[in-house]
């Protein structure tokens, strides 16, 4: 049977107004990359992006992205960061080393910085699959991936609004009374004082 209920959706608009982008590119299979990121911008322009709003940063190969998606995370600039790379595996004998270093190094920065880094690392056995998926056969990912960004940097702006108490609800007018929009942090030791004046006034 169907639930009658009808709780709120919360999701991020595609479409570009008020944010800024970092791109951070690979220059490793820069045949491939170069389709990635022009297939990011396209998204981008469609969803109304200008110029002024996307910064790019290249980097040497897959495993330079985490890092500098994280150093452009913490600069507070960027409401999402698309990481793009191409890695073969006919062409690398540590093709698994670097997927896993490279997956696993944007999954943390992303989680310790809070700011949403879009994969966008074509792992392929072949150019062929790679050319595929970078503008020819299966779309290009690129541009899969600048839509990710803009509708995860509208999210995050939403749920930071939604984090946010407003005024007039319980959690609001108890951070009001607190001073400047967060609840005063009580310590053990004022705690423990307060017990022990109330003891002394009986
Ligand atoms: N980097 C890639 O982005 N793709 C690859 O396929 C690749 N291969 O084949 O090794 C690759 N290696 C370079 C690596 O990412 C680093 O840039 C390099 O090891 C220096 O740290």
């Amino acid at each position: 049977m169907d639930s009658k209920l009808k709780p709120a959706n919360i999701k991020g608009e595609l479409s570009a107004a008020g944010l800024h982008v970092g791109v951070v590119v690979s220059q490793f299979n820069n045949f491939i990359t170069d389709r990635l990121l022009a297939g990011a911008l396209d998204a981008m322009e469609r969803a109304g992006a200008s110029e002024s709003q996307i910064e790019i940063v290249r980097v040497p190969g897959a495993l330079e992205l985490p890092i500098a998606a994280k150093k452009m995370a913490q600069t507070g600039r960027y409401d999402s960061i698309i990481c793009i790379g191409c890695v073969l595996r006919g062409e690398t004998s540590h093709y698994d080393v670097v997927v896993s270093k490279t997956a696993r190094g944007v999954q943390l920065a992303q989680l310790d910085t809070g700011v949403p880094l879009i994969f966008c690392v074509l792992t392929c056995d072949t150019l062929e699959q790679a050319i595929n998926r970078a503008g020819l056969k299966s779309g290009n990912k690129g541009y899969e991936a600048g839509l990710g960004a803009i509708e995860m940097g509208q999210l995050m702006k939403k749920l930071a609004k939604a984090a946010a108490p407003a005024v007039g609800t319980a959690a609001g007018s108890r951070s009001a009374s607190a001073g400047a929009g967060t609840a005063r942090e009580v310590k053990p030791v004022e705690v423990r004082r307060g017990i022990e004046r109330r003891a002394r006034r009986r």
